[in-house]
């Protein structure tokens, strides 16, 4: 084998990442060959593959032509656009790609800012030619714009072009295509240069991504940008706070295919894991023990939402979860903080509660997922777009959003946008569909994706990133309708829903164990509305008796966490366990939320 090449695969959600490095993986002959309709291999997760979208992004590498080419594949959702960040620090070189219909879209724009901005070399694939309404030429055309309006330099606008299908596969310099991935692979030998790290320099491997194994604890990931490095040998752990320790690194790996393998050496240029270092973190520098070494600076995007996580005081409390203390919970978000350079933890004024900090629904909706599924307990209060306090004055989260519409159904999207404060900046039809761009701020984003849908009948395709930050736009309407308060704890019956059908959707169904004080649908009005689900026939007078026979009321709402924290008022709370999501009022019982609204009235009566 001679030489390595380090490359990251970049691109907008859904540009079909994930696909091109699985079908690269099987053409070279990594893995084995892929069997049509089955799940992507890299999307290895549980949680990848039931949303059908990278999360984490990972490491695999392939052989051509005696070259090793480690393969980066990265998550395209703007909420994880930390990850991207991070791993790029790994790669010499980028490939762009671009949905041959869609063209660039706003995290397109996102990882090719960020990836010119580290020096790196792009390729640029147009993929999914194969689209029946593709349009490679004008989106090739998109993109030289793009990479002029980011400032690229002459040499980076000289990028080469490649058409192709990762799905089919095919790939070629023509529009058309060609009829394997060989011209992928022949590109990225011949245009991404060779790592510059050296043997004869002392070890520096920054840490960009940590793994926890079974077996060996936790691995360190990384490229390693100088020196050769051993199981046994001394290094230095540079920690970012300046503090530093010293011990012996464990078992080396490298990795091969998909796996990683254990191996003797470790050489300059490689992208390696290095067991055996128990207090390493993401952002920690594992260097020479005796040289000196820069310790790596790694700063990513600030977070723009925050949501308090806090310990689940519900009367069903600790029911299923396993893990439902403060301590607990503590403990995991600290762990999740570490493991996710984009996620921030800060303690609040309570001892049973924190803050989470994240770059979006989706990213803290993942973090509550993987909790419960862990087997913990808590509850969670609706997000909170986090502001700038500027010498101009108060500065909030402006983020570029692009929504994919049928023509036909644009002059909804454009109104509900213009509700949130979002201004339309530019608007184009291709084919059958307009792609709409607004600027909006990031608080008129929380809950838009479901009014979008119900707008639009699902035909709508949101993407949005963040921008920058701009004066507060003003107040935004929030949702328009109250919820359905439980004033009992006991058992919902099918008779109590049917005489609620005019209050508004159910979020519970018959049989189903309630409390006093959770969410048990939305009411129509803009108010809240105190009900009985658990109402029993006989407790009823006369005058229903002929009426009850037939029951007519529509199945429960089951909201997704996302869906459930977009829905979220002030004063309500999302409880998370293991087998149940269920929204609550944060005060439970209806003297006390009244009391508190006393309060607050006077409170804003006499102006403290
Ligand atoms: N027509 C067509 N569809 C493709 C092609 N490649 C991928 N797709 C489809 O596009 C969708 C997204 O593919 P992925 O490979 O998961 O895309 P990704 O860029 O990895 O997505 P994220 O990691 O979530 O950002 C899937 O439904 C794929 O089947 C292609 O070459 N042609
Ligand atoms: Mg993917």
């Amino acid at each position: 084998m001679s030489g390595i090449r380090n490359v990251a695969i970049v691109a907008h959600v859904d540009h079909g990442k994930t696909t091109l490095v699985d079908a690269l993986l099987a053409y070279s002959g990594a893995m084995k060959s892929l069997v049509e309709g089955a799940p992507l291999v890299m999307d290895s997760n549980d949680l990848e593959r039931e949303r059908g979208i990278t999360i984490f992004s990972k490491n695999c590498s392939l052989i051509w032509k005696g070259t090793k080419i480690n393969v980066i594949d990265t998550p395209g959702h703007a909420d994880f656009g930390g990850q991207v960040e991070r791993v790029l620090r790994m790669a010499d070189g980028i490939c762009l790609l671009v949905d041959a219909f869609e063209g660039p879209l706003p995290q397109t724009r996102f990882v090719l800012r960020k990836a010119l901005a580290r020096g790196l070399t792009p390729i640029v694939i147009i993929n999914k030619i194969d689209r029946t309404n593709s349009r490679p030429r004008e989106v090739l055309d998109e993109v030289y714009g793009l990479f002029i309006e980011l400032g690229a330099h002459d040499h980076q606008l000289e990028f080469p072009v490649i058409y192709a299908s990762g799905r089919q596969g095919r790939s070629g310099f023509a529009v058309e295509g060609g009829p394997s991935l060989a011209p992928i692979l022949d590109t990225i030998l011949e245009e991404i240069p060779p790592p510059k790290a050296k043997t004869e320099d002392p070890i520096n491997l920054p840490v960009c991504h940590v793994e926890v194994d079974k077996f060996v604890g936790r691995i360190a990931v990384g490229r390693l940008e100088g020196g050769r490095l051993k199981e046994g040998d001394q290094v230095k752990i540079l920690h970012p706070d300046g503090t530093e320790t010293i011990g012996p690194a464990g078992r080396v790996f490298v990795f091969e295919g998909i796996r990683r393998t254990p191996t003797q050496i470790l050489e300059a240029g490689d992208v390696v894991a290095v067991a055996g270092m128990d207090g390493v973190e993401i952002g920690d520098t594992v260097a020479d023990p005796v040289r000196v070494v820069e310790r790596q600076i790694m700063k990513v995007e600030p977070p723009t939402l925050a949501m308090e996580f806090r310990v689940n005081d519900s009367p069903f409390a600790g029911q299923d979860g396993q893990y439902v203390t403060t301590r607990h919970m503590k403990e995991r978000l600290d762990r999740a903080a570490k493991a996710d350079v984009a996620l921030q933890v800060l303690p609040t004024d309570r001892t049973d509660s924190m803050e989470v900090r994240g770059r979006g629904v989706l990213h803290l909706g993942i973090l509550i997922e993987t909790m419960r599924r862990e087997g913990y307990e808590f509850a969670v209060g609706r997000p909170r777009v986090l502001f700038k306090d500027t010498e101009q004055g108060i500065e909030e989260p402006i983020e570029q959003v692009t929504v994919e519409v049928p023509p036909d159904d644009q002059g909804k999207v454009i109104e509900l946008m213009g509700r949130r404060r979002g201004e339309l900046t530019h608007m184009q039809i291709h084919g059958d569909l307009a792609f709409l761009e607004f600027e909006a701020p990031s608080r008129g984003l929380i809950g838009l994706r479901t009014k979008l849908m119900n707008a639009t009948r699902g035909n709508a395709v949101l993407s949005s990133q963040l921008k920058g930050y701009a004066p507060h736009r003003g107040e935004i309407p929030t949702r328009a309708t109250g919820s359905q308060v439980c004033s009992e704890t006991g058992i919902v019956s099918a008779y109590a829903l049917n005489a609620l059908v005019d209050r508004g959707s159910f979020f519970v169904e018959p049989t189903e164990k309630v409390y006093e004080g959770q969410v048990t649908g939305e009411h129509r009005r803009d108010e809240d509305v105190l009900v009985n689900p658990c109402k029993k026939k006989h407790l009823t007078n006369m005058r229903s008796a002929g009426a009850d026979e037939k029951m007519d009321f529509p199945p429960a709402i089951k909201m997704s966490i996302e869906e459930s924290l977009e829905f979220l008022a002030e004063d309500e709370l999302l409880e998370v366990t293991p087998k149940f999501l269920r929204l609550r009022k944060r005060l439970l019982k209806e003297t006390d939320r009244r009391r508190e609204l006393r309060t607050a009235k006077s409170a804003l009566q006499s102006g403290t």
